[in-house]
Formats: structure tokens, C-alpha cells, sequence
């Protein structure tokens, strides 16, 4: 069935969020083109394969592909709107790094037309959405943007970022609400209609720069709220009280909800947006960046545990359960469980056998003659040190009161605490 308002839509990041995104709005009979920069991911996309790690995510590609309404491509396309999903990340001194958002807003300026609607899902410092129309007015002097032309304009922009949690993806796409700031009312209205296609939740209209602000603040909550209960665990490990009981009985309040602690904040969303505050606003974001500091801290904490049980043994056995940044993915990008895992090796602190059920090899920065990637099974069998870096479902499975009687743990992720 064509939508009469949106026959074409085209998305450019064909990863994490973008790959979804164009699955779920091809599945809604609308044509989709995906833009990659990367060949690989292309390639196999148009086989109907996927090149991520995302539960149903494949089923929906391999059907969108078949009945021909998703294809990918390297050159972009033109199309009645476009929506950007490229990564920002951020460089040396965490300033925020938008050349992927430039790169591919200036790539599909050139097959902008007039009544085009440009979406930017991309999580991104205040002031980004007036940032690409300035792009994109500069690649096409011919077309009129909002700032000058209002909702006259040629070309109508807006920024809904995403919000969706790895794992989670599909089913959230469609069911969380949406927070849809435009460029001027109009454009608002316009995105609106777009995600009112395959969103069944909510969706909120306010201003691009609110909207850009409201992304940022979801995660720099969370954030500040694991920072809380990271520095709550450092704090009850000098009183020798259980931080895992003490925040289950706060929570039990019904008006506090403290998160908890872990080895550190991983991933590319929570550990990065914080400092696109702290850079817009250096002077005013205190506890932002406290929190950030907080959090980044974390795993040298960890780390100094281990080195003092491990100069208690002549040759220790240090077991790490978990690289994974978060339970039950395989995503090991940005995990503190890596960083600390490659200190304890670094530092020879004894032979390490590291147990992560989601990975079949070591990635090369782990690899050394006294680690090995062992089964959970073996290591509980050989190690005297155990280390919990990542509360997988597997690991809370292990009856530890009898299989851990006699080692030494180091549970960063209260695996064995949680839900008593
Ligand atoms: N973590 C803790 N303690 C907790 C919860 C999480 O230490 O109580 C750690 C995790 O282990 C992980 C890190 O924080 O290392 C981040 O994990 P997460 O599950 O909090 O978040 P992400 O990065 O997978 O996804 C977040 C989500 N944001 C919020 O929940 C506010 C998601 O909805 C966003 O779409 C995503 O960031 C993003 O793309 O921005």
C-alpha cells in the first residue's frame, strides 16, 4: 500500500539504529533505500542478511529485501525524506565529532529536491540540526532552508533522536514514545507524520534544540544515577557494608529508584552524550561531569582489588567472567570489562582465563601466552580469583555457594547479590 505523503524514504547509517529503522518502516509497505559508506554492510544487507548482532532484526531484513521494499546502496538516492543514523562520537578532550554527520548530510544535499523532509536521528550536541541545514543550503544554493524561508522553505528539517536499547531494538522502535523537534512548527509536523507510521507510541513536538537537549538528558540521567551507585559502592566498601542489600532497601522507599553499581559505564550512548553537555556548557554541567569522572573511575577500583588478592597467591588464577559492556550482547566496544581485563594482563597479575559465552575468539588486544578464553565450567574448576565484569544470565545460573566456596570473588556486578 503507498503512503500517499512518503513513497520513498531513504536512511543513511545502515547500523545499530539505521538498519532497524529501515526494516521497520519497509515492513510497512513504504520503499526504502539504505546509504552505507561500507561495501560489506551493503552487500550483505541486499542479500538479506545482517551485519549486527540484533534479536528478530534479521527475520525483518530478510523479508523487507525479498518483497524488494528494503535494498542498500552506496550513492545516495533521491527520495521524499531522509533520515540520518550515523555515529557521534567524540574526539581527544571528548569534544564532540560530527564529521560523520557531515559527511553524509553534504552526500545527500546533492539529491535534495524541493519538498524534501531530512530527519537527523543522531545523537547530537545542541545546535546540530541548524548546523546540517547550513550544510546542506551550502551544497544547494538553489533550495531554501527554514532559517531564511520559514515554513515556506523548500526543504523542511527536524531532529527525533533515537532512544532505543541494544537488544531491545525492534520491539522499542515501535513501542517508545518520540520527542520530534523541528526547525520551524511545520517541520515538526512533517516528521511527525513519518513516525507516525510505525510508531504506536507517542510523539512529541517541540523545537530541534530542545529535542537534541532532551536525548542528552535521558542519558546523562542515567548516568548520574549509576554514578551515584558506583560511588555508594566505593563508600560501602571502606564501611564494610553490602551495597548491593543497602540500595535494595533503599529502593524499597517509594520514591527512590538508585541504579547499580558496575565495573563502569560502557557502550557508545551513556558513556559519550554526558560530555556533549559538559562541552556546550563547560562551567555550568558540575555534576554532569562529576558524574562522568565518577563513572570513568570505576574500573581502576576494580582493577586495585584484584592486584591486592592477587599478591596474596604465589601464581594466581585470575577468572574473568564477561568482556561484553552490558548482560546478554556480544557488544565488546567500549566495555569496561575489556579495559580491565587488559590491565590485569598488562600488569601480569597472574594467568587469566577470561569466560565470555557470546564471543567463539579473544579479540587480538587480549590475546597473550597466560590468557586463555576458557568455559565457564573450567574456570570455576581451575581459578583461585574469581571476577564478575559483566552480569550475564549465565553467570547468575552458577549456584556459588557451592561452586565459589573456595576462591576469592571480586563480584563488580553484584551477580551473585541481585534480587535476594
Ligand atoms: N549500567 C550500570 N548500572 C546500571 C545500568 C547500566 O553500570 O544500573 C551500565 C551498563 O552495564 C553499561 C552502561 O551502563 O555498561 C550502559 O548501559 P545501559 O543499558 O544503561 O544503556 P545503553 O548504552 O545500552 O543504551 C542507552 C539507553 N538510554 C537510556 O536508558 C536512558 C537507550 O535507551 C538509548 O537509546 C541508548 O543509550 C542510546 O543509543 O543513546
Amino acid at each position: 500500500m503507498d503512503n500517499p505523503l512518503f513513497k520513498k524514504v531513504s536512511i543513511y547509517g545502515l547500523g545499530y539504529i539505521g538498519l532497524p529503522t529501515a526494516a521497520v518502516i519497509a515492513s510497512r509497505g513504504i520503499e526504502v533505500v539504505g546509504v552505507d559508506v561500507s561495501r560489506h554492510a551493503v552487500d550483505t544487507i541486499n542479500q538479506g542478511k545482517i551485519h549486527i548482532v540484533e534479536p528478530d532484526l534479521d527475520m525483518l531484513v530478510q523479508s523487507a529485501v525479498t518483497t524488494g521494499k528494503l535494498r542498500a546502496t552506496i550513492e545516495p538516492e533521491p527520495a521524499d525524506a531522509f533520515m540520518i543514523a550515523v555515529p557521534t562520537p567524540f574526539t581527544d578532550g571528548h569534544k564532540p565529532d560530527l564529521s560523520y554527520i557531515e559527511a553524509a548530510v553534504r552526500n545527500l544535499a546533492k539529491v535534495l529536491s524541493k519538498g524534501n523532509l531530512v530527519i537527523l536521528e543522531s545523537t547530537s550536541p545542541v545546535g546540530t540540526t541548524e548546523k546540517i541545514a547550513q550544510w546542506m543550503s551550502e551544497v544547494r544554493p538553489d533550495l531554501s532552508f527554514p532559517k531564511e524561508a520559514g515554513d515556506q522553505a523548500d526543504i523542511q528539517v527536524a531532529h527525533c533522536p533515537e532512544r532505543v536499547l541494544p537488544g531491545f531494538v525492534i520491539q522499542e522502535l515501535v513501542a517508545n514514545d518520540r520527542v520530534i523537534g523541528g526547525l520551524t512548527p511545520k517541520c515538526a509536523e512533517r516528521a511527525k507524520a513519518l513516525y507516525q507510521i510505525f510508531v504506536r507510541a507517542k510523539c512529541f513536538i517541540t523545537d530541534a534544540r530542545t529535542a537534541e537537549m532532551a536525548k542528552l538528558t535521558e542519558n546523562s540521567f542515567r548516568d548520574v544515577n549509576i554514578a551515584f551507585a558506583n560511588e555508594l559502592s566505593i563508600i560501602c566498601d571502606k564501611l564494610n557494608i553490602n551495597v548491593w542489600e543497602l540500595i535494595r532497601l533503599a529502593n524499597r522507599h517509594p520514591r527512590v529508584n538508585i541504579l547499580s553499581p558496575g565495573p563502569g559505564v560502557g557502550g557508545h550512548c551513556i558513556a559519550v552524550d554526558p560530555w556533549f553537555i559538559v562541552d556546550s556548557a563547560p562551567e555550568q554541567a558540575r555534576l554532569i561531569r562529576t558524574a562522568r569522572e565518577v563513572n570513568d573511575a570505576k574500573p581502576e577500583f576494580v582493577i586495585n582489588k584484584v592486584r591486592k588478592v592477587a599478591a596474596e597467591f604465589k601464581q594466581p588464577k585470575i577468572a574473568c567472567l564477561g568482556l561484553a559492556f552490558k548482560a546478554d550482547i556480544d557488544d565488546l566496544r567500549e566495555s569496561p570489562a575489556v579495559a580491565i581485563t587488559r590491565q590485569i594482563i598488562a600488569e601480569h597479575l597472574g594467568d587469566v582465563l577470561i569466560v565470555e559465552p557470546h564471543i567463539k575468539a579473544l579479540p587480538e588486544n587480549l590475546k597473550d601466552s597466560h590468557v586463555r578464553l576458557v568455559s565457564l565450567a573450567e574456570s570455576l574448576e581451575s581459578a583461585n580469583i574469581i571476577v564478575t565484569l559483566t552480569d550475564h544470565t549465565l553467570f547468575s545460573q552458577i549456584k556459588h555457594t557451592v561452586l565459589l566456596k573456595e576462591k576469592i570473588i571480586i563480584d563488580a556486578r553484584g551477580v551473585w547479590e541481585k534480587d535476594q
